[in-house]
């Protein structure tokens, strides 16, 4: 193939500026000045600079840990990338993200991951977008020979198989994760040859060939464009230095091999094609000198700039939710909770083309409580998908598309199965716009039911709220009338937040009054669910109700009831509940998730810290046994807190 001159400079030069960079890293390293850790792609340089001499700026890719020639190829600024290192606030992520997680989304580089093959849904999710937008960009999503045995890795495969989305996985062979070979931990002949079951063309090319690499890239690029869908590309290639700066690890490998393959150095192996095609040595000392120029501008830049501040820290984490002003007139024809989710769905769906819905059986039949009915006959199918069952990918897709512009709303299809998708909502989602210094938004919502009461036991009935809201970064939701859940459905995909929004499967059926038009509900304020003087019970979701019948039952007592229902976990609405305690002097929290370390701990120990002079009685929590939800009915019955458990707590403050 026959690239011309300009194009071949333009290579060269990349690859220069990549090993230059990582070498100059080390340095730093060892002086202080780069800390943490690094992953140098030295040895390696041909793969990116190839991969991305093929892209378009309006193109994607995602990065690994080892994603300084990711960065650099796609067309990163250098001394930017240096402050970050140097974990300055002129650095790609202000200092907060450091070598693993830079990422510039005005060039389209999705981020960088310290989590082995996460990137792959990421990116996955940002050629979905492309495809919803209907343009023809396309991505490229870089892993390691190591990362390609994690399952989201073949689920990603799979999913932009039979979707035919615009995107290049392109595998860096390297043939080592950390110490380990790979030839003892991946089966079959190739990495390459795992595109064969998904019906993609998958190619194996020399990664210290860029010549290889780019005609390789080209012709998956060409494809992708076209609308055939992905290309799996393996390039094999060998880092020259050890896995990270930090690891000082035992030997694993021989010198021998490690000459072997300096001996097929890509830069070497370009310059020599150069200089056969008439370069002049000049010519290439003069691209090397303005390459070492600009790296040491780069760490003068890096060194005059300052560190950053807690006050960035801080607010890097959430972006401004977004306003709303809740009706003042709360009525409307009777609905079903899974109705009014309906009917949030339907009006942002039309209010903002943004807005597209994805899960298990979403689609065709609606969802299998019926909260996505409708959706696809009203705006087709290519913004309701039925997913396939790969929980970990179609929500990392949630937080490509997301991260590429889009607001997915993301089906959970039972909310046990969201510990498949953990790295996804907690390393990825909840983490990204932070990593950045506080820049980009992942407006995703992720819905689903929650609870027990209805025999599916201990893998389909749990409440899982605390596991969010222990992660800074989420939104928790978790309505308990169809008038909170539509309004607050509304809200949190107008968010800009990653929001797990809680649905209580129990509740699905529960009618109650819902205004027919759109409304939102703002995110952070409690609703008192019942006005009372002698105590204050904070109850949630399918707890709500039991609150309120124990709070009419107790009234014939003459004990007069305050039942506040927070309705956001995070943002919690602490002065409703603070002001509220100070005027009852006593407090009883009661969810359906497993007492111990839920919600109320932590809502008890605010109270305690804010207003414990205003307490007359000790704050008593109430939840369900420290048990898995078992499938006997009386037994279920016996886990979960009822109104007579309440009613008792009530009676014991007094
Ligand atoms: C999910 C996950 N598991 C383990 C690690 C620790 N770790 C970081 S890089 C790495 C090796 C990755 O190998 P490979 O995917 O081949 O990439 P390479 O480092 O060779 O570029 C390991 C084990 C991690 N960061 N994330
Ligand atoms: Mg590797």
């Amino acid at each position: 193939m026959k690239l011309d001159g300009e194009r071949l400079e333009s290579l060269y030069t990349t690859m220069v500026k990549i090993r230059r960079f990582d070498e100059k890293t080390a340095e730093l390293f060892v002086q202080g000045l780069v800390k943490g850790t690094a992953h140098s792609y030295v040895g390696e340089e041909a793969v990116a600079a190839a991969a991305c001499a093929n892209l378009r700026a309006d193109d994607s890719i995602v990065g690994t840990h080892r994603g300084h020639g990711h960065c650099i190829a796609k067309g990163a600024r250098v001394d930017r990338m240096m402050a970050e290192l140097f974990g300055r606030v002129d650095g790609y992520c202000r200092g907060l993200g450091g070598s693993m997680h830079i990422a510039a989304l005005d060039l389209n580089i999705l981020g960088c991951n310290g989590i082995v093959a996460a990137g792959l849904p990421i990116g996955t999710g940002a050629a979905l977008a492309n495809r919803i937008r209907r343009t023809d960009r396309v991505v490229i999503a870089f892993f390691g020979d190591g990362g390609a045995n994690q399952g989201v890795v073949h689920e990603s495969l799979n999913l932009a198989a039979v979707w035919k989305l615009p995107i290049i996985y392109l595998c860096e062979n390297n043939q080592y994760a950390l110490s380990t070979a790979s030839t003892r931990t991946t089966a079959g002949e190739s990495i390459a040859g795992r595109a064969a079951a998904y019906g993609i063309p998958g190619v194996r090319v020399d990664g210290n060939d860029v010549l290889a690499v780019y005609e390789a890239t080209k012709t998956a690029v060409a494809r992708a464009r076209a609308g055939q869908g992905p290309t799996l590309i393996e390039a094999v290639t060998y880092r020259w230095g050890g896995h990270s700066m930090r690891a000082n690890l035992p030997d694993y490998r021989t010198k021998e091999e490690e000459r072997e393959w300096m001996e097929k150095d890509p830069i070497a192996r370009l310059r020599e094609e150069m200089e056969r095609r008439g370069a002049s040595v000049m010519s290439l000392k003069e691209l090397e000198e303005s390459v070492e120029a600009e790296l040491d501008r780069a760490v003068r830049f890096a060194t005059a700039s300052i560190e950053p501040t807690v006050e960035i820290m801080e607010s890097s984490v959430y972006a401004p939710h977004a306003p709303a002003t809740e009706p003042t007139d709360r009525r409307g024809p009777e609905r079903t909770m899974a109705e009014a989710l309906n009917e949030a769905l339907h009006a942002e769906m039309a209010r903002d083309e943004r807005v597209f819905v994805m899960g298990e059986d979403v689609s065709l039949i609606g969802g299998i409580f019926g909260v996505t009915r409708g959706l696809r006959d009203k705006f087709g199918e290519d913004r309701v998908r039925d997913t396939p069952i790969s929980e970990a990918t179609f929500v990392g897709a949630g937080v490509g598309s997301a991260i590429a512009g889009l607001r997915p709303v993301v089906e959970i299809q039972i909310f046990d199965f969201v510990a498949m998708t953990m790295d996804q909502v907690v390393n990825q989602a909840a983490k990204f716009r932070y990593m950045l210094g506080g820049g980009p938004t992942v407006p995703l919502v992720i819905r689903g039911p929650q609870g027990g009461g209805i025999r599916l036991a201990a893998q389909h009935s749990q409440s899982l709220e605390a596991w969010f809201a222990h992660v800074p970064g989420l939104v928790v939701v978790a309505p308990s009338t169809p008038y909170d859940a539509k309004g607050l459905l509304a809200s949190a995909i107008r968010d800009d937040n990653p929001v797990i929004f809680l649905e209580h499967k129990a509740l699905y059926a529960v009618k109650g009054p819902v205004p027919a038009e759109s409304y939102a509900i703002p995110l952070g304020r409690a609703d008192i669910k019942r006005v009372g003087s002698d105590v204050t019970v904070v109850a949630t979701q399918a707890m709500v109700a039991r609150a309120l019948a124990a709070a009419a039952d107790l009234e014939k007592d003459n004990v007069s009831v305050e039942v506040i229902d927070p309705r956001t976990i995070v943002p919690l609405d602490e002065a409703t509940i603070l002001a509220s305690v100070r005027k009852t002097h006593r407090l009883v929290v009661v969810h359906e998730a497993v007492k111990r370390s839920g919600f109320g701990a932590e809502l008890a120990a605010i109270v305690a810290e804010k207003a414990i002079d205003d307490l007359d009685a000790p704050i008593v929590r109430i939840g369900a046994r420290a048990v898995p939800m078992p499938y006997n009915d009386a037994l279920e019955r016996a886990a979960i807190p009822t109104q007579a458990d309440i009613a008792e707590a009530i009676r014991s403050l007094f």
